[in-house]
């Protein structure tokens, strides 16, 4: 048999884990050099025109008659998601430090996930050809934040392929050879004696849809073999499939015909849509049944049940462990993948033209084929017409959708700005009065009550209604020079952070770990943090509870209308500042009218901000005199432009960016 070793490459963004990814490809010879450019593995346009990587991407090479798996992962804070899947699926993680700058907020948070997955850790220095390197300084970091040896941490350049061969060397020295699932699929060594072989068991960890294969999973099978022609099951969602393809990634799509037991692949499974073939899930077959295992009726009523049970676990905001589901028959108990995540931020997203509405719904349909992580639900808004509910993974996440909507289906939207999601605890049982909104009855106090969860400000039960609103804290990690202590403390303050501690990376650099509400985080604080850094600080965050607060909704009136899309709910000692910022916001947005304008911040009857717009005295072609009829035309023509992408409120336009940016500076 083959030895196989699988493993995955992490660090903070930019500190090169594409680059040295390249290297390897070019080295193991598993591309050529002529059909390669930077960043190889960053393959959507969106990628490679911001120079970072947003999706995992797995690829199969061979060093030294080894088969090596590996995953490029991103170091975007708001793709951890992608990493945490990739942990899933490996046994060894190269930690790639930038050695000209060091540890990281995001190097911490994925050291921290790589060893709660018990992965064994290579690490690397890298950018060592650059002068400004400091190979001692960011070596003592990663010793004391390991406990490695110094002779254990590789310099590399992934820039020139210096000591690349080393690390591949070190992968297959020190990576263990991949684990196996017990009776209860519970993950044990290669050669645990517990270890099963009677079954096959994958774990999918990501899906794509492909427009001839359809959906493509993308699997680590951690026992028996996937071959071309198998029949196999979804554990959680019931779905059955024969398997149309099997592979691997070398890097694109490379049709082998079998994928064997610890291997990194893909199955192309005939399904058309996502849902079936969920991230997260279990791919079972069990060798010995291949046939008969169709025809039993039980096997698909048990599957609807479990389906529900998947259902109804999954949609539960942020109640992040996946429930576990045992089955009758203990052989097919699902492997126990990662945290499943669901969205932190949602935000309603409405054709500029109302008319486009299907060619909207079509749009983002296919969007969802491709991305796992985005949720969406049909949505109404008074102001706007039909759209969308859609939930992201965070901004970085809703920025892209909103391109590729823009690229790939010349959709131009207005999205509303973006909400964490709240839970309220309402007095009884109101489970089908909110049905939409994930109720779940529990006892308080000795009463039943439901809680619900709240991702748009409209959907608000009235003030009084309601026992209590929580919202949702992040615990947050940021890494600065010392020098900006103090500018990164008032910051987290200023955003009602509540400190927990600090800790010296070295002399001069500070971990300071804080609590704060991610309704805080969202709009302009990283560029906040990064502009009182000088650009030094980073910044890891991660959702860690929900907590009672003192929490409205805010209202934006625009000439005495409100309107719904600009309301949110904030925290009643930051209502005033909030409102006020967005008034301002407006008013350098909304163009003049012949008529005054006045914008109003209001809780609930209470005004608590205004700005006004003036009058128009003049029409755009006023200062054009006489006869010159194309210059005129073409001022006129540019006034129609703008008009385009306005949306009418009454009597009002509003350009339609303004929406997503009323909670930027
Ligand atoms: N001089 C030098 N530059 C490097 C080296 N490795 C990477 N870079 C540069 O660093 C930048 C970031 O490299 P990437 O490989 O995209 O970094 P990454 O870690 O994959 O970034 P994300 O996936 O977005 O987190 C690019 O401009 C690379 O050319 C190196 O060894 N030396
Ligand atoms: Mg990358």
């Amino acid at each position: 048999m083959t030895q196989i070793r699988n493993f995955c490459i992490i660090a903070h963004i930019d500190h090169g884990k594409s680059t040295l990814a390249d290297r390897m490809l070019e080295i193991t010879g598993t591309m050529e050099k002529r059909n390669m450019h930077a960043q190889t593995l960053d393959t959507m346009d969106i990628e490679q025109e911001r120079g970072i990587t947003i999706k995992l991407t797995p690829v199969r090479m061979a060093w030294k008659g080894v088969e090596l798996n590996l995953i490029d992962t991103p170091g975007h804070v708001d793709f951890q998601y992608e990493v945490s899947r990739s942990l899933a699926s490996v046994e060894g993680a190269i930690l790639v430090v930038d050695a000209t700058q060091g540890i990281e907020a995001q190097t911490l948070s994925n050291v921290y996930l790589a060893l709660e997955n018990d992965l064994t850790i290579i690490p690397v220095l890298n950018k060592i050809d650059l002068p400004s390197a400091d190979v001692e300084r960011v070596s003592a970091e990663v010793i004391s934040l390991l406990g490695c040896k110094r002779e254990d941490i590789i310099p590399v350049s992934a820039k020139t392929g210096e000591n690349v061969e080393l690390v591949l060397d070190a992968v297959l020295e020190y990576v263990p050879e991949p684990k196996r699932l017990d009776a209860d699929a519970n993950l044990v060594e290669h050669d645990d004696p517990s270890a099963t072989t009677d079954v096959t068991k994958a774990l999918i960890f990501d899906s794509q849809y492909d427009t001839y294969k359809g959906v493509v999973v993308y699997t680590k099978l951690f026992s028996g073999q996937i071959r071309k022609g198998d029949k196999l099951e979804f554990l959680n969602t019931g779905a059955r499939i024969e398997a149309l393809e099997v592979g691997c990634f070398s890097p694109k799509y490379n049709p082998v015909g079998v994928i064997n037991e610890g291997e990194i692949g893909y199955v192309v499974t005939g399904l058309k849509s996502l849902t079936d073939a969920r991230v997260g899930d279990t791919l079972f077959g069990k060798i010995s049944e291949q046939r008969e295992f169709f025809k039993k009726d039980e096997v698909l009523v048990k599957s609807e049940k479990q389906s529900e049970a998947y259902e109804s676990s999954t949609t539960n905001e942020h109640r992040n462990s996946e429930r576990e589901i045992r089955l009758l028959d203990n052989s097919k108990t699902p492997i126990k993948g990662f945290k499943r995540i669901t969205p932190y931020i949602f935000a309603g997203i409405y054709p500029v033209d109302t008319d486009e509405y299907p060619k909207l719904k079509d749009s983002i349909e296919k969007l969802t084929l491709n991305d796992s992580s985005l949720v969406t639900e049909n949505e109404v808004s008074p102001a706007l017409g039909h759209g969308f509910r859609c939930g992201f993974l965070w901004l970085l996440h809703l920025d892209i959708v909103k391109e590729r909507l823009w690229r790939d289906f010349q959709m131009d939207v207005i999205m509303t700005s973006p909400q964490v999601t709240y839970r309220l605890l309402l007095p009884g049982d109101k489970v089908q009065e909110y049905g939409r909104m994930h109720p779940e009855l529990v006892d308080y106090q000795g009463q039943t009550c439901t809680y619900i969860s709240v991702s748009n400000p409209e959907d608000l039960p009235k003030p009084g209604t309601y026992k209590f609103m929580e919202e949702p804290i992040a615990k947050v990690e940021m890494i600065t020079p010392s020098e900006f202590i103090g500018n990164c403390m008032q910051l987290a303050q200023e955003r009602r952070g509540v400190f927990i501690g600090q800790t010296f990376l070295d002399t001069n650099r500070v971990i300071l770990s804080y609590e704060i509400p991610m309704s805080e985080l969202i709009g302009d604080f990283y560029d906040d943090l990064k502009s009182l850094s000088s650009g030094y600080a980073s910044l890891s965050y991660e959702f860690l509870r929900y907590h009672e607060d003192d929490l409205q909704r805010l209202d934006i009136l625009v000439a005495g209308e409100r309107v719904d899309a600009f309301s949110m709910i904030v925290h009643s000692s930051r209502a005033r500042y909030i409102g006020g910022r967005i008034c301002a916001k407006l008013k350098e947005h909304i163009p003049k009218a012949q008529f005054a304008i006045s914008i109003q911040a209001a809780l609930g009857a209470n005004i608590i901000a205004r700005e006004d717009i003036s009058a128009m005295r003049k029409d755009v072609t006023a200062k054009l005199y006489g006869g010159d009829i194309t210059r005129k035309r073409k001022l006129l023509e540019k006034q129609k432009e703008g008009k385009k992408k306005m949306k009418q409120f009454g009597k009002v336009s509003i350009p339609s960016e303004t929406f997503v940016n009323i909670l930027k500076k």
